[in-house]
């Protein structure tokens, strides 16, 4: 933890960029990314399209606005969207699809945040003058809100075979791609492979401040620049940031582990506290979903007091909390807070 005051597990985006990648950032040569002559978002673009051995990337912003470009450049007004009701793209961009690119979003039933191809299959629209068309699949990995949940390759691969029949956009939300990796050891271009558009997020588990990347072939990339712009997200001496996401490609990426590690022994302690509860099968990752029995505690007492006691997580749900372990906390860090639930959940608090 940076400022050694507050536990913060309220996300992985919390973290602040270390020394070394201030150091990178400090000294990063930049130019006018507007006019494609920053040489420092070049190298980066680079370096995640080598990655995700796709022909191109674009850097942009946000995660958010990562998708959305993706949703917009790939579809039409009145296209349908197929994607899992717990999903990124639904619940927490904004109305995105709807209100920027006039797509009709179709949420699908999905277990633990994993999607079957049968249930995909299942909903596409026959092509016929009444319909809309179905045209877009998006899925996540790993699950937000389902826990941080990897999705089995052998299930995307099924999922991409129905597209491909069926002649539909696959993208995924790849927010937390480099968490699945890890925790998998399937290689991302592995798991790239599979998806047309491809968003990836550096200012999560990786550190970063600022940054994600859009991927897919360089004709899409060329397209999804001026989508890019017309949402306002081109950028100017951006190399500066673009540093950041370049050393956190090179120094962050297999760290996550830890970060694992931490999320699973501190769920193995918060499970053991009377009044809360965890599904142990999502613990794939760096994410923890607890439920709070509201007979014990109501969640807003429980956050106030853990507050108090200088330990950060949020709601998600009427009576559901959710952890995330990241770069700035440590094993003892997460263990500290453990015992702080402990004494909220037990009253002494
Ligand atoms: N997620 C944030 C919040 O928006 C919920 C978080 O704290 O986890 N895809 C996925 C799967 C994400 O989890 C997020 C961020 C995004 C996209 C959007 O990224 P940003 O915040 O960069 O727009």
């Amino acid at each position: 933890m940076e400022n050694n005051e507050f536990i913060d597990l309220r996300s992985d985006t919390v973290t602040r960029p270390s020394p070394g990648m201030r150091r990178a950032m400090a000294e990063a040569v930049v130019g006018d990314d507007v006019f494609g002559d920053d040489p420092t978002v070049k190298r980066l673009e680079a370096a995640a399209a080598d990655l995700l051995h796709k022909e191109a990337a674009v850097y942009v912003p946000s995660g958010t606005m990562s998708n959305q470009i993706a949703l917009y450049t790939a579809g039409q007004r009145g296209d349908e969207l197929l994607c899992e009701s717990g999903c990124h793209i639904v619940n927490y961009e904004v109305g995105g699809p709807a209100a920027l690119s006039g797509l009709l979003v179709h949420l699908l039933p999905g277990k633990k945040g994993i999607l079957s191809a049968e249930t995909i299959e299942n909903n596409i629209r026959q092509i016929n003058i009444h319909c809309p068309r179905t045209r877009l699949v998006a899925l996540e990995n790993t699950h937000n809100r389902a826990g941080g949940t990897i999705y089995p390759l052998e299930t995307i691969a099924e999922i991409a075979g129905v597209a491909r029949r069926h002649n539909l956009w696959m993208h995924l939300d790849g927010a937390r791609l480099w968490n699945a990796h890890v925790a998998t050891g399937i290689p991302l271009d592995k798991y790239a492979s599979f998806f047309d558009s491809v968003s990836v997020c550096l200012s999560k588990g990786l550190g970063a401040p600022i940054g994600s990347l859009l991927l897919g072939t360089a004709e899409f990339i060329e397209r999804a620049r001026r989508t890019r712009k017309l949402f306002g997200g081109g950028m100017r001496q951006v190399g500066i940031i673009a540093a950041a996401g370049i050393y956190a490609l090179e120094n962050n990426i297999n760290r996550l582990a830890y970060d694992h590690m931490n999320a699973r022994h501190l769920a193995e302690t918060l499970r053991r506290i009377d009044g809360l509860s965890i599904d142990m099968d999502t613990v794939q990752t760096n994410i923890i979903i607890v439920d709070i029995d509201p007979g014990k505690i109501n969640i807003d007492d429980f956050m106030a007091r853990l507050q108090a006691k200088k330990v950060l997580c949020v709601p998600f749900g009427p009576a559901r909390v959710r952890f995330v372990t990241h770069l700035d906390v440590s094993d003892e860090d997460c263990q500290k807070a453990a015992a702080i639930v402990a004494e909220v959940m037990a009253g002494r608090s």
